[in-house]
C-alpha cells in the first residue's frame, strides 16, 4: 500500500547546492516526487509546521533557520514512504546518529542544519502536507 510523506530541503540544503543530490537518492530509492516547489517559507507556516517544539531552547532558532532562505517542499510517495525517506534522511544529529550513507551523514555537521525533513507519522504527513500543499 503506497503512502505520503512530506519532505523539506533545508534552506542549508539549497544553499550547498544539493537538491540534485538529494532528489536523486530519493528518485534512485523508488519513491515518486508528486509535488515539489522552491519557496521562500513565511514564518506563520513554520511556526505551524514545528509547533510540536514551542518552549524548547532550539525553536526560536530553528524558525528563523528556517525562513532565513529559500527551501524545497516536497509531498513523496512509495510503499512505506514515510519510514523509507526517515531512513534516507538518517538520525537527527548528523555526526552521532545519521549513518554513513544517509542524507545527513553524508552531508551534515550540526543537529540545527541537518539538511532535510520528513515526516515521521501517517498523522504528521497528512498534517504537513495539509500545511505545505493546501490543495494536494
Ligand atoms: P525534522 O522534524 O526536521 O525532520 O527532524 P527530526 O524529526 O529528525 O528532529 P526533531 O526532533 O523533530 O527536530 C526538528 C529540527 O529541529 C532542529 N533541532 N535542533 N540544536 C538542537 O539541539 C536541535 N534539535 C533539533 C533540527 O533541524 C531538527 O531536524
Ligand atoms: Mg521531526
Amino acid at each position: 500500500m503506497s503512502e505520503r510523506t512530506l519532505v523539506l530541503i533545508k534552506p542549508d540544503g539549497v544553499a550547498r547546492g544539493l537538491v540534485g543530490e538529494i532528489l536523486a537518492r530519493i528518485e534512485r530509492k523508488g519513491l515518486k516526487l508528486v509535488a515539489l516547489e522552491l519557496r521562500t517559507t513565511e514564518r506563520a507556516v513554520a511556526e505551524t509546521h514545528y509547533a510540536e517544539h514551542e518552549g524548547k531552547g532550539f525553536y526560536a532558532g530553528l524558525l528563523d533557520f528556517i525562513t532565513g532562505g529559500p527551501l524545497v517542499a516536497a509531498v513523496v510517495e512509495g510503499p512505506r514512504a514515510i519510514a523509507a525517506f526517515r531512513q534516507l534522511a538518517g538520525g537527527t544529529d548528523p555526526v552521532e546518529k545519521a549513518a554513513t550513507g544517509s542524507i545527513r551523514g553524508d552531508f551534515g555537521l550540526e543537529t540545527q542544519f541537518n539538511l532535510v525533513h520528513g515526516s515521521d507519522s501517517p498523522e504528521s504527513a497528512a498534517r504537513e502536507i495539509g500545511i505545505w500543499f493546501p490543495n494536494l
